[in-house]
């Protein structure tokens, strides 16, 4: 029924160009019975086309064939950088030390221990101390607070590999940070690696936890967002935790963050890292404003830390629970890679 073969191949030229992939992408299967070159071969054998003919079809298909991605295609998502690849753009010391420990120990979690009894502290640490990169704690909290806690405290994260995070969420004038950190019952640069601050005072207050902690070699995160329910730290005031960062890469480490992916791609430091609380593996809240993101989801938006409390000191055996979450956490991390 090929009687001319000028008008088989103008038919079949134009599935050859594409059209199979185009009509695919709207959702239509095309099968050929026959293919382009298959014909060529046919006719050629039969003596219908000359080899120049049959050159000049092969050379056109060639130089017109286009590949149509289907319009549904996800775009591929950007490669994430490896912990290792962000430590290596550091400009911080203690922020070049964390992500050494995140990788040594393949854990990006950090345990809020907040219990009351600074002897109950020391024991849960010793416990999950294996299982954490970081230890993050509220000092306020405990009844009771010396010297020989402070060291007990330092020896245990020498003892398993892990940095100290007081969450002390400074949001005072310079000038009164400056004795705040340094001083007082706790004098928490003395014995904590990072400290965090609100940016409500404007930028003057990194300036001065920064007289105190950037010659000590500490680090500082941002409170650029809140887990609690109705936080105000959101839009415009998250996007000046940015600025604020940039503008003090040498003391900055990163942020508080929940959704980092929906705001931090106006940040060009690749190295800050972000650190998210109200983490738990059963999702919901605890009717007191907190809210609670699974591990897998909260890396998938771009968290690098997880930071978990009760769904680990409030489990029955804490250890466990921090080898579970140190296990979530860091598949959900590779999955990202
Ligand atoms: P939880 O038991 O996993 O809910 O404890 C969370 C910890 O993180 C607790 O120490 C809070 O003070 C801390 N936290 C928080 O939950 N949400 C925040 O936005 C910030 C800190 Br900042």
């Amino acid at each position: 029924r090929l009687c001319s073969p000028q008008a088989a191949l103008k038919t079949l030229v134009e599935p050859a160009q594409g059209g199979k992939e185009n009509l695919k992408s709207h959702g239509l299967n095309l099968y050929s019975a026959l293919t382009i070159s298959e014909i060529l071969d046919i006719l050629s054998k039969h003596g219908k086309l000359t080899d120049e003919v049959v050159k000049s079809v092969q050379d056109f298909i060639a130089a017109n064939s286009v590949t149509v991605k289907p319009k549904t295609a996800e775009k591929a998502k950007p490669k994430r950088l490896s912990y290792e690849e962000r430590g290596a753009l550091a400009k911080n010391e203690a922020l070049k030390r964390l992500y050494q420990t995140m990788v040594e120990k393949k854990s990006n979690l950090s345990v809020a221990a907040d219990v009351t009894s600074a002897t109950e502290l020391l024991q849960i640490v010793d416990k999950v101390g294996p299982h954490i990169c970081c230890l993050k704690t509220h000092v306020d909290i405990l009844d009771t607070w010396n010297d020989e806690i402070a060291a007990s405290l330092v020896d245990l994260a020498q003892k398993h590999n892990f940095v100290i995070f007081e969450d002390r969420k400074f949001a005072d004038i310079g000038n009164t940070v400056v004795s705040q950190y340094s001083s007082g019952v706790y004098k928490i640069s003395e014995w904590s690696d990072i400290v965090n601050a609100h940016i409500v005072p404007g930028p003057g207050i990194v300036d001065g936890l920064k007289q105190v902690g950037l010659g000590k070699k500490k680090g500082l995160l941002l409170l650029a967002e809140m887990s609690s329910a109705g936080t105000m730290a959101k839009g415009s005031y998250t996007e000046e935790t940015v600025k604020i960062a940039e503008e003090n890469p040498d003391f900055v480490i990163g942020f508080i963050s929940v959704n980092p992916n929906s705001w931090a791609k106006k940040c060009k430091d690749g190295s800050l890292v972000h650190m998210t609380p109200g983490i738990k593996l059963q999702r919901g809240g605890d009717g007191l404003g907190q809210q609670y993101n699974d591990p897998k989801s909260a890396i998938s938006r771009g968290s690098d830390i997880l930071i978990v409390g009760r769904g680990v000191y409030r489990a029955e055996d804490p250890k466990l629970a921090a080898q579970e979450y140190q296990k979530a956490g860091w598949e959900a991390y590779l999955s990202e890679l």
